[in-house]
């Protein structure tokens, strides 16, 4: 069979994160021909947010975006492709990923403003009055624990919620913060006839109509039957009456969603023909833009949030981690492990202990031994989803490390670390978390290989320690936009399925073409030594215990 797409033709992809919009562009071979970010602060500084959030002041865990920043972005995005004279008449088909769980409440009779946007006008100055709240609740909200319970209740159990849905009930789902909404401001739920996710809005936005949610997005909201990928009754019912017909159809992620609206056609000279894929979450856009597709390989994803995922055949989900539809193998799934604390909790420790330069935050790495002298520290400088704790810091030290076994030591704690221990404590705490957690969610260990993404994969002293501590090769990717690069791949993947009328596998597409074009992986460590992936060992079940009695202390559950 002949997959080849056609020559001159383009695939557009964004992803439309919590800091940014950005965009890849990729030609016939799956080349990169052209990327672009539109940042939400710097850019758009009118929206005043901060990290392209607002954060509830009085500490009540409310964290949320303007929704009509989303939209003036999409102008502006594809405004600096105008400059640089891109022939948006090449783009075969356009798809896109959005920051998971995150809604958007389309108001009444807004469906018909979508219908009939006018391409004089930028889109934000017709849709200020779409939506039925301008503020969008997104992944860093932690609001909902009443609502999380109430769904786990209803259901008969956050085990059953799970088995059912993928996941437990988390604070941010989209399931729990539209109960919220509808237990705070019902005048807002009755006003809105559609919910999106930001992946389904963004989609919408560009066929001027109502997207689908798609299946794999659609389970980051404690919803949708896992293994039916349908709306489930029961959980519908326990989130908040008539839901069913606000949220419309599920589609898989490889379905088109749409023409492209004539806004952009006349606007951009789009082509008539131009599809719309699905848009999807950005973890499952990542997995597509790393060709995650091998039992056994882990990815790792450094972004605003810290993620973990592989593919699995039969997960059993629990009340750890999640399980979603697989993007781009319709009888597969995927599974993940968040985290709250990333990148921003990263950069805090190296403005506090690393005069604000990575360059010195690497030096402390480096020169600081592995297993940092006993020291293990915990760093929740939002509230933190794996494990349930709140904003804090807590800091251990294992005593007479050198001496004892590591299992036996008594540890005591301590109010500070000194700089360069500080940095390795937040490297080692993040990351023995993540082999601790994925071991417990029934991940493979050891994997097989890491690949690792997102904007701290391209530090050489990261990789290492993840090297050390997980024990097997990493490998990170030419681009660490996986999410945007996944959404443009899985546009030419849409447009394909399209042609053939039917599911053809992503591989299919590349299978000759990866080590040439920007999805192939270069090692960067080969696997580390095992005498101290024993000592890590004992030092992760060390933490896991320490975590466990802060959360049985602390924890919102
Ligand atoms: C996934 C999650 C985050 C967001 C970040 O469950 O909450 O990774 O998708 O954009």
């Amino acid at each position: 069979m002949d997959y080849s797409l056609p020559d001159d033709s383009l695939f557009l992809g964004f992803d439309c994160s919590t800091q940014s919009l950005k965009a890849t562009i990729l030609d016939a071979n799956l080349s990169i021909l052209a990327s672009e970010i539109v940042h939400f602060d710097s850019e758009l500084p009118h929206y005043k947010t901060k990290d392209g959030v607002h954060r509830d002041p009085s500490g009540n865990g409310r964290i949320v975006s303007p929704t009509l920043m989303w939209v003036e972005a999409l102008d502006l995005l594809l405004e600096k492709f105008v400059k640089e004279k891109l022939d948006f008449g090449r783009i075969a088909a356009v798809s896109g990923s959005g920051q998971q769980h995150s809604s958007v409440y389309w108001k009444k009779g807004s469906c018909n403003m979508l219908a009939s946007l006018d391409p004089e006008k930028h889109l934000v100055a017709q849709l200020s009055d779409a939506f039925s709240t301008k503020e969008s609740p997104i992944w860093m909200d932690s609001s909902t624990t009443v609502q999380c319970r109430e769904i786990e209740r209803a259901v008969g159990g956050a085990l059953e919620l799970s088995q059912l849905t993928g996941s437990r009930a988390h604070e941010r789902f989209t399931g729990p913060q539209i109960r919220k909404i509808y237990e705070m401001q019902p005048d807002v739920y009755h006003d809105t006839e559609r919910i999106s996710l930001v992946s389904s809005f963004m989609a919408s936005l560009l066929i001027g109509g109502y997207a689908s949610l798609d299946e794999t997005d659609g389970s980051g909201m404690n919803l949708m039957d896992i293994k039916r990928r349908v709306w489930s009754k029961i959980a519908l019912e326990a989130t908040a009456p008539g839901l069913e017909g606000k949220l419309g159809k599920l589609a898989p992620a490889h379905d088109v969603a749409g023409l492209i609206a004539p806004y952009f056609v006349k606007r951009f000279h789009f082509r008539k023909s131009c599809l719309v894929i699905q848009w999807s979450g950005d973890n499952p856009n990542s997995l597509a833009g790393l060709t995650l597709n091998t039992l056994g390989d882990l990815a790792i994803s450094l972004g605003t949030s810290d993620t973990v995922f592989g593919v699995a055949i039969e997960p059993q989900p629990s009340l750890e981690g999640h399980v979603l539809p697989n993007p781009v193998d319709p009888t597969c799934y995927m599974v993940m492990l968040v985290y709250k604390n990333g990148s921003l909790t990263r950069e805090d420790i190296r403005n506090r202990c690393a005069e604000k330069s990575w360059d010195v935050f690497n030096k402390f790495l480096e020169k600081t031994p592995p297993l940092n002298g006993g020291k293990l520290g915990f760093y929740y400088k939002e509230n933190e989803i794996l494990p349930p704790l709140p904003i804090g810091f807590h800091r251990y030290i294992l005593d007479n490390l050198t001496n004892g076994s590591l299992d036996e030591l008594r540890e005591h704690e301590v109010e500070e670390f000194d700089a360069p221990s500080e940095v390795r404590a937040i490297i080692e705490g993040q990351l023995l978390s993540m082999r601790a957690h994925a071991e417990r969610s029934g991940m493979p260990t050891p994997p097989k290989r890491i690949i690792v993404t997102g904007g701290a994969s391209t530090n050489k002293s990261i990789l290492n320690a993840i090297t050390s501590i997980f024990g097997c090769a990493v490998y990170t990717v030419q681009r660490p936009d996986s999410a945007s690069l996944g959404a443009a791949l899985r546009a030419a993947h849409g447009w394909l399925c399209n042609r053939e009328h039917c599911f053809v596998p992503i591989s299919c597409m590349y299978e000759d073409k990866i080590e040439k074009t920007s999805l192939g992986c270069k090692l960067s460590v080969p696997a580390g030594d095992t005498e101290l992936l024993s000592k890590y060992t004992s030092f992760m079940k060390r933490r896991m215990e320490i975590e466990d009695r802060l959360v049985w202390k602390l924890g919102r559950r």
